[in-house]
């Protein structure tokens, strides 16, 4: 007889399911201004508690405030703003096309638009980004044609990818996206070698990764940071913390390091978290980030705490796994109306000028969408060839292709 007491394994649970009150009271919240703004070229060990706490610029009032404030002009970010709220009317409208049968699959950005648009302003042309499928607003605010990202949905005539991925994983090498692999996490592994390649050729470009807090739990997220740390590679590490992974919470993958920014502390790689709904607070920390890269010191991770509000893609139904009123009840709110508030605050913008901006916008992309759909939808009008399908996969196609091609008649 044995008097050890059985094993079991601790297995974290959401702190509330559906029916229940939402509660964050396990996101603790800094005040806006709170977290000192270092040096770049800073000791990580001296740093060590930003991987603990939140980098916030907007305060309640819609003030920016503290050290990481003031770097962006008010056309600067007049512009953000309409970055922000061109994705979520682009979102909305796919949506909507999805629901149509226009398309068989779209995944939207509700309340996570500030991380990839206030990004994409940080970095410099020939940078490169590993993103994965919630990240558009770095093509958005780069000013890729909406018509492509369309037509890539509809997987249409014009499809820039001829049919050959999924709906919405587009890609774009001048715009310093990299293809989208709906293989998840193996962006960190590129994005580390590609940094890695352009340090060897002696290059000035840096690379962005790109992971969701889920994804993080795969052993490519861990391999990524051991080559990032030992060779100091040209590389920022962004990790998009939107509290969900599908139907599993962000309890399960973060495991016991407390936040996800302390991943990379064991590494020795300084380590930040930022407010995700805080346009003005993700372009700080974005920019100390690159130029961190740029300047050769090494990589740098960022967890971007945010919340998606939205369903995970158009197959999910989030009111089966949480509260159906948990975004209304996140605690950092959202990134348009923030911005808005401060635009409002500084003098630049009003809601009538916000009305019409909404107007604009739904003009621009509605148009956009009736060009797309005149080369076809997922069910209607023009598709890729069927020959596109042989091409740009082997610079010499290997003859048992060349004999299915002819079988094909393409
Ligand atoms: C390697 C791999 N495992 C599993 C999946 C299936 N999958 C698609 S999205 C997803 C959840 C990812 O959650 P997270 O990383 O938090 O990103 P988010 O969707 O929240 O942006 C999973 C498990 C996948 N695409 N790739
Ligand atoms: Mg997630």
């Amino acid at each position: 007889m044995t008097t050890d007491a059985p094993l079991s394994l601790h297995v974290p649970e959401p702190a509330v399911r559906p029916g229940g009150t939402p509660d964050f009271s396990n996101v603790k919240i800094p005040k806006a201004g709170a977290v000192p703004r270092p040096n770049i070229d800073v000791d990580p060990e001296s740093i060590r508690d930003l991987a603990f706490s939140i980098i916030r610029v907007l305060n309640r009032n819609g003030e920016a405030v503290g050290p990481w404030a003031g770097l962006l002009s008010d056309e600067e970010l007049v512009e953000g703003m309409r970055h922000m709220m061109t994705l979520r009317t682009f979102d909305a409208r796919m949506l909507i096309a999805q629901r149509q049968g226009k398309t068989s699959f779209y995944m939207q950005h509700l309340g996570e638009e500030a991380i990839s648009c206030a990004f994409r302003r940080a970095l410099s042309r020939g940078d490169m980004n590993f993103p994965t499928y919630r990240q558009a607003g770095l093509l958005i605010a780069d000013g890729y044609p909406m018509v492509d990202m369309m037509c890539q949905i509809y997987s249409n005539a014009r499809d820039p990818l001829k049919g050959r991925q999924l709906p919405v994983m587009y890609s774009s090498k001048e715009h310093g996206f990299f293809t989208i692999s709906g293989n998840l996490a193996t962006q960190y592994i590129q994005a580390v070698g590609w940094a890695m390649a352009s340090a060897i050729r002696r290059d000035t470009k840096i690379a962005a990764a790109w992971i969701g807090d889920g994804s993080t739990a795969e052993s490519d997220f861990h391999a990524a940071l051991v080559f990032a740390s030992t060779y100091k590679a040209p590389v920022v590490l962004n990790i998009v913390n939107n509290q969900w992974a599908i139907s599993t919470f962000q309890g399960i993958a973060r495991g016991g390091s407390g936040t996800f920014a302390a991943r990379g502390l064991g590494f020795g790689i300084p380590s930040l978290r930022v407010d995700g709904n805080d346009y003005l607070a993700v372009y700080a920390v974005a920019k100390w980030a690159i130029e961190r890269a740029r300047r050769n010191l090494g990589p740098t991770l960022v967890e971007y705490v945010t919340y998606r509000a939205g369903a995970h893609s158009t197959s999910d139904d989030p009111s089966a796994y949480r509260p159906k009123t948990e975004s209304d009840a996140w605690p950092l709110g959202d990134p348009i109306m923030r911005l808005k508030n401060h635009l409002i605050v500084r003098g630049v913008w009003s809601e009538e000028r916000h009305k019409q901006a909404e107007a604009e916008i739904l003009d621009t992309v509605i148009a956009a969408q009736k060009e797309a759909e005149s080369y076809g939808t997922l069910h209607a009008g023009g598709k890729p060839s069927a020959r596109d399908m042989f091409d740009g996969v082997y610079a010499e196609m290997p003859p048992h292709l060349r004999r299915q091609r002819q079988q094909a008649g393409v």
